[in-house]
């Protein structure tokens, strides 16, 4: 078979089957083609994506913008390592600095590697700055979190599949109750070397669990009582995702009005990946203020790939589209939107116990045990129905469209959804 040639979709997956490392467990679907909300399997069937592959495709499949921008700098400088210079990083950090309000910015690829980036940038700055013992600092995590898959984000997940098996594991955490400032404040008062708090605005993986409206204030209020820095995991719920440019909000170029119910939150170090470069190509980012990232000194951390132009082009073309196309106001718009529809067909349904979110980062709870595959055989009929959607952990299903969705688009949705969720009626 010569690279190119069209494959079916059960080809497709047998050569992943029989090629491939068995790390993932798909929906058994191919697609072949993206363009705004809608995806294309190889056999030309529409869908709705209602996964965004995972928060990655805020600005919708293919965004002309992006992907121009994209082929115009992979053609002319796509790669030059952080050994020299190129025209496009510094211009990229200006503007991603001044998007979101903060001194520097320290550019990596993954999510999971900005992650790491913001523990190490913490750590540091416990010894030089706080003046903790060297080898003694701790951090702060949630029970239930998601934070990526290296070793050192696995050695604090609770999650069994993603750690057994994989220590030793990395030591300086401590856990505790998600959505539960006694529980902060016991874990700061108790331990005098604690760093910083690394906390996910909203639990994604775990469930799109949303915390107490005036939590993430007093956590970081918490936070500066303590001299610990509040650190916030917005790869998943940044980038205009939960109604708002951060979920944490922060002073940032405030370019939604829609935040003034709630308390501005600016984390002392913020984590972006996914669609800050609207699922093009992996680009994330740790920012911080001079006083904490200038503990980031040459030779302390980097990678390959880095800050390089592409990354830089690319990542400054997903920013403008969310400004420019007013992201955040149309999600906050579409999510209240959802969570209604939704909770009126909730009234009378036996299989849907609740929806949750923020903007268009929902989940519906399914009224079966967590380890039925009830929540799973609905995302098959989705896809029967043409909406792609996947289930979180058992029992709960997310939702999480493009944020380019109309009106129309979402409300065609929310009747592909309800018609399929009918079929299940107890
Ligand atoms: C998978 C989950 C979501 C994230 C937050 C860091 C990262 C993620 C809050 C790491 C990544 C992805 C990873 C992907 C599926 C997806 C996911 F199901 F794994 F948990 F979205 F909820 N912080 N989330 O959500 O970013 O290194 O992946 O770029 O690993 O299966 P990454």
């Amino acid at each position: 078979m010569a690279i190119l040639d069209q494959v079916t979709s059960q080809e497709a997956i047998e050569l992943e089957n029989k090629y491939g490392a068995h790390n993932y467990h798909p929906l058994p679907v191919v697609l072949a083609k993206g363009e705004g909300v809608h995806v294309w399997d190889v056999e030309g069937k529409q869908y709705y994506d209602f996964l965004s592959a995972y928060s990655a495709v805020n600005q919708g499949h293919c965004h002309p913008k992006i992907v121009n921008a994209m082929h115009k700098q992979v053609s002319t400088l796509a790669l030059t390592s952080r050994a020299f210079h190129n025209d496009m990083l510094g211009k990229y950090e200006k503007f991603a600095c001044e998007f979101f309000g903060f001194d520097k910015l320290l550019p990596m690829n993954t999510g999971a590697e900005a992650v790491e980036t913001a523990l190490k940038v913490c750590r540091k700055w416990a010894y030089e700055v706080k003046g903790i013992k060297e080898n003694e600092a701790e951090i702060i995590v949630c029970e239930n979190n998601f934070h990526g898959r290296t070793t050192t984000i696995i050695s604090f997940s609770n999650d069994p599949v993603a750690r057994k098996n994989f220590g030793p594991y990395t030591d300086g955490f401590i856990k505790i109750a998600y959505d539960n400032l006694d529980a902060l404040e016991n874990a700061l008062k108790s331990n005098p070397n604690v760093g910083g708090f690394l906390v996910e605005p909203i639990q994604g993986e775990a469930g799109v669990y949303v915390p107490a409206p005036d939590y993430l204030a007093k956590a970081k209020a918490l936070c500066a009582k303590y001299n610990v820095l509040f650190i916030a995991d917005e790869v998943q719920t940044g980038i205009a995702r939960t109604g708002r440019l951060l979920a944490t909000c922060g002073n940032c170029s405030c370019i939604d009005k829609n935040c003034s119910n709630e308390p501005e939150v600016k984390p002392d170090v913020l984590i972006l990946g996914k669609a800050l470069s609207g699922g093009a190509y992996p680009v994330s980012a740790v920012l911080a203020n001079n006083a904490i990232m200038n503990v980031i000194r040459p030779g302390n951390h980097g990678s390959t790939f880095g800050g390089n132009p592409v990354a830089a082009a690319v990542a400054m073309a997903a920013l403008e589209v969310v400004r420019d196309e007013k992201l955040a106001e149309n999600a906050y718009k579409l999510g209240e939107l959802f969570r209604s529809e939704i909770n009126k067909f909730i009234e009378t349904s036996s299989i849907v116990n609740l929806v949750r979110g923020k903007g268009l980062l929902n989940a519906i709870v399914i009224n079966d045990d967590e380890d039925s595959d009830t929540a799973w055989n609905i995302c098959l009929a989705l896809r029967d129905n043409g909406l792609l959607a996947k289930p979180t952990h058992g029992n709960i299903i997310r939702f999480a469209p493009p944020l380019v969705m109309t009106e129309t688009q979402l409300l065609d949705c929310v009747s592909i959804i309800i018609k399929t969720l009918k079929e299940f009626e107890k």
